[in-house]
């Protein structure tokens, strides 16, 4: 069968812990779940494209006229909450202009499958894992068969009654995946904020978090990761057929499993694979001798999830980290000559203007080279999310999914700023810790290339212009 992909462009949401600048400049990555989806279906013998509108720039109309030359067979997209309503009108639109059965995926099925397959423009969900489900659904779809069977699938049956089957395994085995079909990306348009070289990509090496800290939606996905060979095999594919030179790893937590990480640095090492990479991790999990060896395979920026420099908010939100520890994975990261960006949060449980303060302060003091910090939001999926239910009696991502809820500001019962102040907050903390003379001196040597250059000043000047 003809299957195309689409990756609708991403768009700021009122509901997003970021600014819209962050939301929209922050990152231009390459759709990585519906690459892992289109490598499936390829390995199933299907003809596949993807196109990547948000990279490519692409309107509904432009992406119309790809699809009458490819005549698909069936049209999928990756939905969740945050885009749904976008992605949705994109559906809408496709489906007019190229009548064929829509399948669609991705974190909402998990959350809210039901709610996702009450638009008619979708004809089938997949919740959870494609690796088994998707080429039975699609053969069925060609085949016209009975799809009650199908582990994972979602559909209507004859008398239009939404029926979700259970999903599938978990854990089918990470190992087990095809890479991502990045021959069918762009690859040459990607960037993140803080990349240094293109082509740029992102990968992820292991899934879901053993952790549980309350704001995330991540803590509840089983954690599951792929081998050492197995990573460095896509790894050496991006270097030599896609002439990557710098990847993001998006795991959770890459450093989890000290000795994988060894391992796959090791491996780096070994066959001379000259690439950059930057990952995410908690401060507990790196010591000296990680640290140094991941330098030496390439490693040369981490992202620290710090969220707050109060005790109390940390523990509040279950993060089981303390700022000696923070302080300590800083000092060790730069000793290395590894550059750091941390991850803050305002407006967790029991945050006051003053806890906000010493957050802001904290982030200077510790000489990061970059910042996030987000607003923070009941996530679909969180504990914080499962709070807001239970005090409020409503749950506005399923109200918003139904077209029940307009897009707004969800209430974050558990600290007495409001929405408007802590929006106030976030925009004053980027600009204390961005807009210091000394930090953009700093910041000026390190540069590499002009593209950075450009994205710095860029993001200044918008962020400086720019009111949401
Ligand atoms: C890489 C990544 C990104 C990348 C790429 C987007 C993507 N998912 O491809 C970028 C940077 C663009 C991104 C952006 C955002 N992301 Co993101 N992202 C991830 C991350 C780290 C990994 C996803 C991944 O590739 N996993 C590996 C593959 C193999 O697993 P998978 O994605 O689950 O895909 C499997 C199934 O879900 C299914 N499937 C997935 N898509 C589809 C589509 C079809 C058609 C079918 C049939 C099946 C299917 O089949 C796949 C193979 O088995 C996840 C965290 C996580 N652990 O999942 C967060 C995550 C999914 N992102 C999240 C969020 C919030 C966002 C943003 C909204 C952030 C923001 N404020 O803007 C944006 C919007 C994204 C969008 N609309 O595409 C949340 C979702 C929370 C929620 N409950 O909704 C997660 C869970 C992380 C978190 N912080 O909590 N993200
Ligand atoms: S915030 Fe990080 S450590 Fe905590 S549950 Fe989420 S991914 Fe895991």
């Amino acid at each position: 069968m003809k299957i195309a992909l689409i990756h609708c462009p991403l768009r700021h949401r009122k509901f997003s812990e970021n600014p819209k600048i962050v939301d929209e400049k922050f990152c231009l990555a390459p759709p990585l779940s519906l690459a892992y989806v289109a490598a499936i279906l390829e390995r199933a013998g299907h003809r596949v494209i993807m196109v990547d509108a948000n990279a490519l720039g692409l309107s509904k109309a432009d992406t119309a006229g790809i699809l009458d030359k490819f005549k698909p067979d069936i049209l999928a997209f990756r939905m969740d909450a945050y885009q749904f309503h976008q992605t949705l009108e994109w559906i809408r639109y496709l489906k007019q202009k190229i009548a064929v059965p829509v399948i669609a995926g991705g974190i909402n099925f998990l959350n809210y499958a039901r709610e996702s397959l009450s638009y008619k423009e979708i004809d089938y969900g997949i919740v959870g894992e494609a690796v088994e489900s998707l080429p039975k659904l699609v053969l069925a779809i060609q085949n016209k068969e009975e799809i009650s069977g199908i582990e994972g699938a979602a559909y209507r049956n004859e008398y239009g009654d939404i029926v979700i089957n259970p999903a599938g395994r978990e854990n089918i085995g990470f190992d087990l995946y095809p890479f991502p079909a990045r021959h069918l990306l762009p690859n040459e348009k990607y960037y993140s904020f803080v990349s240094q070289a293109k082509n740029f990509t992102i990968m992820v090496t292991s899934k879901g978090c053993p952790y549980k800290c309350k704001f995330c939606a991540i803590a509840k996905l089983p954690y599951l990761e792929r081998s050492p060979e197995n990573v460095v095999q896509e790894i050496e594919e991006c270097y030599k057929k896609f002439n990557i030179r710098e990847i993001d790893i998006f795991d959770a937590v890459f450093f989890l499993n000290k000795k994988r990480v060894f391992d796959i640095c090791e491996k780096i090492i070994k066959r001379n694979i000259k690439i950059k990479w930057t990952c995410r991790s908690r401060v507990d999990l790196v010591d000296e001798e990680l640290l140094k060896l991941a330098a030496s395979a390439g490693c040369r920026c981490i992202f620290y999830g710090i969220e707050s420099a109060d005790q109390r908010i940390l523990n509040a939100i279950n993060k089981e980290i303390n700022l000696r520890q923070v302080e300590q994975a800083i000092k060790l990261s730069k000793k290395h000559g590894i550059q750091t960006l941390g991850f803050f949060m305002l407006g967790n449980p029991g945050e006051t203007k003053d806890t906000i303060r010493r957050t802001v302060s904290f982030a200077k003091r510790l000489s990061l080279d970059f910042v996030q910090i987000g607003r923070t939001i009941a996530k679909p999926g969180s504990d914080l999310h499962a709070v807001l239910q239970k005090e409020t009696r409503r749950d506005f991502w399923r109200e918003y999914i139904l077209g029940e809820q307009k897009e707004d500001y969800l209430p974050a019962p558990w600290t007495n700023l409001s929405v408007k102040e802590m929006n106030s907050y976030v925009k004053k903390a980027y600009r204390s810790f961005y807009f210091r003379p000394g930090y953009i001196a700093g910041r000026i040597f390190k540069i590499k290339s002009f593209g950075e250059l450009a994205r710095y000043l860029i993001a200044g000047v918008k962020f400086i212009f720019c009111n949401s």
